[in-house]
């Protein structure tokens, strides 16, 4: 490097450049999806960010990258692309700004959504922008509510009284997930079961569906995360006959119909209806204070619980196949909502039951033996195997030692010819509570008939909703929008702040004849989540007031061939915008039965001190200060070459640094003297350039980003230190590089005496011949020992490398006088005697 002083444009300056490609591409809509015939399609769809108040974070960028990456690859690959970003932007953080504030939610959304934008157009994401989408327009909560009516008019839709996770700190009720230890994860505020009427959606009409269909998707251990989820079980539901009322029986569901001679209780969850009917006298209080303290806890800390707690109700049921007479408890180890919400006890099988049957004193009965012969002994511990048969009474259809699947079978059969029981398969999968009491989300498009004397919206009115009725909202009203309101506080009445817009709330059609209540609760933000990705299919000029999306869009574009984004929506999100799918499919609105094919999640960025990044810790990176200081391509580089994709990984101040100076090296190489002729251009520089071309090209497709970089890296030092920079090699470079760093890319392709841009470009290929490594040096074993070293060609044959080995004289030495029995050679790699 000479000293002298370097005029500006002399000098990587990312600050100049960056601003001005991105202003580029804007004006020349230079990503604007367009179909071809005859090209091939990819959808690359990113997981849309909420627009929180504090800005991007610099985890957003870590999966918009690699999808960037593919996206602007997969152009230059002559593929149509659909890359699209959007604004998942209901939600409580918004709401709860609202009511600290009393800023309308909208006004900082819309503020959000700004800040948002102009970040990630800063990181020069080739985001289509004319398919951008908000789920809080009206024009797009229309068609999440029309989504709903064919919900609803499938009956998928319904209400039902069930206990809830009320949240009187929120003013809401929250999902199983949103109560940490009792207590609401935003805000921290306590959480109590109570019943409330919901509005849920039937997904488990659709569990076996999600279930068998994950098997043709390429995603990661996802599939097996939505799996458990839907927790598909196979067993028998068994009717246990009530001890003195001959018309009531208790319903159980079992994996195990082959112990059930040795049931020695049953247990009903607190929530059964049976317990305040069955429980006699002499149990009554303490079985209500049992209840009582059971409805206070979340179905987390009573399947977690250390010790297993319940009480007798005094009545007794009868074992159907032998006709014991056994005890009914009720424990809140028991979950209402699972199976029947009733479990026949099994001591000697069963690790909960064992534990709680030795804690109150109940009889324990070993039915199941190890194959193997030999009595399991269960006084210490359950045998929760299977095993063969052992009954203590002699059962004709199911002898001695038959095996535990075949005595299933068996006793499932009898039972059923019985009328005793059937065969059945349960879910743990729950339908799902679909109703929020806030604000900020979509109104349930849905409204009630009222009985009233008078006008029931002036206050202190009376008036009855006939919940039982529910009308659906006309298409041709949607979208139902939010009415104003000054106040978003929840208020402490469970129908949510809407119920307080009483003129939007009550309404008489033609202003004349019968009142009606609109429905106050309104959709969770999953919602609009569910769908977002057929609303991208028509840009905004063509979105019309007709449907959802066309179907011309769809048959462009869909299933969206990629899709990444943070694995806490591995279960989630993706099930319910599956199911929803399903549900779309089902009405013939879409033609394929699953959305995304190929599922990434990136993993998380940790703070420089491998801490979670949070505000409280001080550790946050902000993606503006960093793009300031090195630019928006350092960044995204940065954020790819910190190891795999999938990984969670710490932020490293060095790191960054070390990848501007990387970019400076592009630089400098690339926009100094460059020679043209071919004498410049050597062969190992000509290797070199063309296996970074197969390692990149294939690195990308295998969404091997990291790697992708650090040959890129290789590349560029090679090509610092020739004495002339064949123009050639750098021409390569700065195409292979335009996916990671895409400002610096097109600068340098202008520099190079190209038009703009380079978004379409042909990608660069290889030369087979000169990505081969002609020779290659590969040890030599005897008997797993190094013996020697030989040079090969990478493909030569078997019996050349044998030669080869042999006219070495170290080897010769180590097999004199020996036979050799075996020899091994994996072209490239290994070349091997065993002697004896
Ligand atoms: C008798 C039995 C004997 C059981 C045995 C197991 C072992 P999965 O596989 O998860 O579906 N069960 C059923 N309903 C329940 C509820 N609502 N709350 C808590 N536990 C419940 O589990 C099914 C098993 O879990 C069932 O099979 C039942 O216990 C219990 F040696 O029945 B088993």
């Amino acid at each position: 490097m000479s000293d002298e002083p370097r005029r500006p444009s002399d000098r990587y300056d990312p600050s100049a450049i960056e601003p001005k490609w991105q202003r580029y591409w804007d004006e020349h809509a230079t990503f604007r999806a367009e179909r071809r015939p005859g090209k091939t399609k990819l959808y690359v769809l990113d997981m849309f960010p909420y627009p929180s108040g504090a800005g991007l974070h610099v985890g957003h960028p870590e999966g918009y990258t690699a999808t960037d990456i593919v996206a602007r690859y997969s152009r230059m690959r002559d593929k149509d692309v659909l890359h699209p970003m959007g604004w998942d932007a209901f939600g409580l953080p918004a709401e709860q700004h609202a009511i600290r504030t009393g800023e309308h939610p909208r006004d900082a959304t819309v503020r959000n959504i700004a800040t948002f934008k102009r970040q990630l157009k800063m990181l020069g994401f080739s985001f289509d922008w004319s398919r951008e989408v908000d789920t809080t327009d009206p024009a797009y909560v229309r068609w999440t509510q029309w989504i709903f009516l064919k919900l609803f008019e499938r009956g998928l839709a319904y209400q039902a009284e069930i206990p809830v996770n009320w949240c009187a700190g929120l003013g809401t009720v929250l999902a199983n997930e949103e109560v940490v230890d009792g207590k609401s994860e935003v805000g921290g505020f306590s959480v109590e079961r109570l019943p409330l009427r919901q509005w849920m959606l039937k997904i488990t009409a659709y569990a076996d569906r999600l279930e068998g269909d994950l098997a043709d998707l390429d995603w990661p251990d996802t599939k097996a995360k939505q799996i458990h989820w839907i927790g598909r079980s196979e067993g028998a539901e068994i009717d246990f006959d009530v001890v003195g009322h001959e018309k009531e029986h208790v319903r159980v569901f079992t994996t195990r119909a082959d112990t059930l001679p040795g049931v020695t209780y049953v247990v009903l969850a607190p929530e059964h209806p049976l317990v305040g009917k069955l429980v006699d006298e002499e149990h009554a209080a303490s079985v209500r204070a049992y209840v009582e303290a059971a409805n206070k806890k979340s179905d987390i800390d009573r399947t977690e619980a250390k010790t297993k707690t319940g009480v007798p109700l005094g009545a007794r049921v009868r074992n159907p196949i032998s006709g014991a007479q056994i005890p009914l408890w009720v424990a809140d180890y028991v979950i209402a909502t699972y199976g029947t919400g009733a479990v026949m006890a099994v001591p000697a099988h069963d690790e909960r039951d064992h534990e709680f049957a030795r804690a109150y004193g109940l009889p324990i009965v070993e039915v199941i033996a190890p194959a193997g012969g030999q009595r399991a002994d269960v006084g210490a511990a359950a045998f929760v195997d299977e095993g063969v048969t052992g009954y203590p009474h002699i059962f004709a259809d199911v002898p001695d030692g038959t095996p535990s699947a075949e005595a299933r079978s068996r006793i499932t059969a009898w039972l059923a010819s019985q009328g005793k029981g059937a065969a059945r398969v349960s879910y743990r999968l729950r339908d799902w509570v679909f109703s929020r009491q806030r604000y900020w989300g979509e109104p349930i498009p849905i409204y009630f008939p009222v009985t009233t004397a008078g006008d029931p919206r002036v206050p202190g009115a009376t008036f009855t909703i006939h919940y039982e009725t529910p009308i659906p909202v006309p298409e041709s009203e949607l979208p139902l929008r939010l009415p104003d309101l000054d106040d978003f506080k929840p208020g402490n009445d469970p129908a949510g702040p809407l119920a307080r817009a009483a003129r939007w709330r009550f309404f008489q059609t033609d202003g004349a004849g019968p009142w009606y209540a609109r429905e106050t609760n309104t959709m969770p933000q999953w919602a609009g989540s569910c769908w977002y990705y057929l609303r991208y299919l028509d840009a905004q000029r063509d979105r019309n007031d007709r449907e959802a999306w066309s179907a011309k869009g769809y048959g462009d574009w869909m299933p969206v061939d990629l899709y990444v984004g943070g694995g806490e929506h591995a279960v989630l999100h993706l099930l319910y915008a599956r199911f929803w799918h399903k549900v779309l499919f089902d009405i013939g609105a879409v033609k394929d039965r699953e959305p995304f094919q190929k599922l990434v999640h990136q993993g998380i960025i940790l703070g420089e001190d491998g801490q979670k990044m949070a505000k409280s810790r001080g550790n946050v990176v902000n993606p503006d200060d960093v793009v300031k200081a090195h630019g928006a391509d350092a960044l995204r580089i940065y954020e790819m070459f910190m190891g795999p994709i999938e990984q969670a990984k710490p932020w490293q101040t060095n790191g960054i640094e070390g990848v501007s100076r990387f970019l400076d090296r592009v630089w400098h190489v690339s926009t100094g003297p460059l020679s043209k002729d071919p004498a410049a251009y050597d062969e190992a520089t000509r290797r070199l350039v063309h296996k970074t071309i197969q390692k990149v090209t294939h690195d990308i497709e295998a969404l091997r980003f990291n790697t992708a970089v650090s040959t890129m890296m290789i590349l560029v030092k090679h090509l610092g230190a020739r004495k002339e920079v064949p123009f050639d090699a750098v021409r390569t470079l700065t195409l292979l590089l335009s996916p990671f760093a895409p400002h610096l890319g097109e600068e340098l392709w202008e520099r190079l005496g190209h038009a703009p841009s380079l978004a379409y470009e042909r990608w660069p290929e290889f030369d087979p011949a000169l990505v081969r490594d002609e020779a290659v040096e590969i040890g030599v074993q005897v008997n797993g020992k190094l013996r020697g070293t030989v040079t090969l060609a990478v493909d030569a044959d078997e019996e050349t490398a044998r030669q080869t080995a042999l006219a070495e004289e170290r080897v010769r030495a180590h097999l004199e006088g020996k036979t050799v029995k075996k020899f091994i050679y994996v072209k490239g790699k290994i070349v091997s005697f065993i002697v004896g």
